[in-house]
């Protein structure tokens, strides 16, 4: 309870708070929000009472209990502002490190530096064409399929109560079938299960501008730096993709990197136990030794890349250690610009 006196005197100090004249502005406190104290109180007349001293004092101090809740709110809402700030900058400041290292390391031209890049690789972006055929046919691309895994899931292997192996939960995908404009071999009709004429029917587009555009959308929303992995793909899926590239005048960055993991299986397997291992590294044959079974969909741009994940995580600590890695620059196109009639 207020006492009479010391509420009269609390009262007399605050009136200027309680009655500003009508002419001023609200200012300070009243401006930004705070309520000032009523000086009176309507009754159910409308006629106007003037405060009691107490009832004045006890308004402004509920004003003030509000004010400070308001403020403490605030506070916490500014508390857990710093911390998302403080988090985005950590974030921010190991990318940056990571990019830094790796562009001082890109100019030069040793498998040794590029070793060393490889190590600095947060997403492994995992690779494969489907196209209208071999090497010698000059083919177009009839579909691709990229996975991109985040190194943090590469080295940290999931498996079920089996022991069997799983795949990371968290995968970026991208699959497009694309129009090749030019007639598939038979054999590559044969076994991809693609044709023409289905292409055509689901007016699927031709190898252009908003397909290279999604692509580079797709790498370039990955924690950087990436790496492309195809089975094979120094030998065909490289070359095939960066033909494609550049009939568009379009190329990706000649420092991103690149690895291929069928020389990179057939080595860590001589290294281990030199000029014994003959056996053949086609990507069915791998998934069948490490998981004794059929892969699923092969073929399929998708269904390959799975497979390749599954095959290349076996394996993931030595791939990691012993690939070799080559920069997208030194890959050469399988076929050059189509000559002007
Ligand atoms: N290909 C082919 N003949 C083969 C194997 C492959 O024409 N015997 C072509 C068509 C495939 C492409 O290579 O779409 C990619 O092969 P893969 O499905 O093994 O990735
Ligand atoms: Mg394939």
């Amino acid at each position: 309870m207020v006492k009479q006196g010391q509420a009269a005197a609390a009262a007399a100090k605050l009136e200027k708070y309680a009655r500003p004249p009508a002419s001023q502005p609200p200012s300070g406190d009243a401006a930004q929000g705070l309520p000032s104290a009523p000086a009176s109180t309507s009754s159910a007349s409308g006629s106007e009472q003037p405060n009691t001293p107490e009832e004045t004092l006890q308004q402004v101090l509920e004003a003030v209990t509000s004010s400070e809740k308001r403020l403490s709110d605030n506070m916490e809402k500014v508390q857990l502002h710093l911390s998302l700030l403080h988090q985005d900058h950590q974030r921010a400041r190991e990318q940056g490190e990571a990019e830094a290292r790796f562009s001082t390391l890109e100019d030069s031209h040793s498998p040794l530096q590029a070793t060393v890049m490889g190590s600095l690789v947060r997403t492994f972006i995992f690779l494969d064409l489907e196209a209208t055929g071999l090497n010698q046919d000059d083919p177009k691309i009839t579909e691709v399929s990229l996975v991109a895994v985040h190194v943090s899931s590469l080295r940290n292997p999931v498996h079920d109560d089996s022991g069997k192996l799983q795949l990371p939960r968290v995968l970026d995908k991208l699959s497009l079938c694309v129009d090749p404009g030019k007639p598939l071999t038979q054999k590559a009709a044969e076994i991809t299960g693609l044709s023409n004429e289905q292409l055509t029917t689901c007016e699927k587009q031709l190898f252009e501008e908003t397909l290279i555009n999604t692509v580079n959308e797709f790498v370039n929303r990955q924690a950087q730096p990436v790496c492309l992995v195809a089975h094979n793909g120094f030998s065909y899926d490289f070359p095939l993709l960066k033909a494609e590239l550049l009939q568009h005048q379009r190329d990706f960055p000649s420092s991103m990197l690149c690895l291929d993991s069928l020389p990179a299986l057939r080595y860590l397997d001589n290294q281990n136990r030199p000029n014994t291992v003959k056996g053949r590294y086609s990507l069915p044959e791998l998934y069948r030794r490490y998981f004794g079974t059929e892969p699923d969909l092969s073929h399929y741009a998708e269904g390959d890349v799975i497979t390749l994940i599954l095959v290349f995580m076996s394996r993931a600590e030595q791939l990691l250690e012993a690939a070799s890695y080559k920069r997208w620059g030194e890959i050469a196109p399988m076929y050059g610009l189509p000559t002007v009639q």
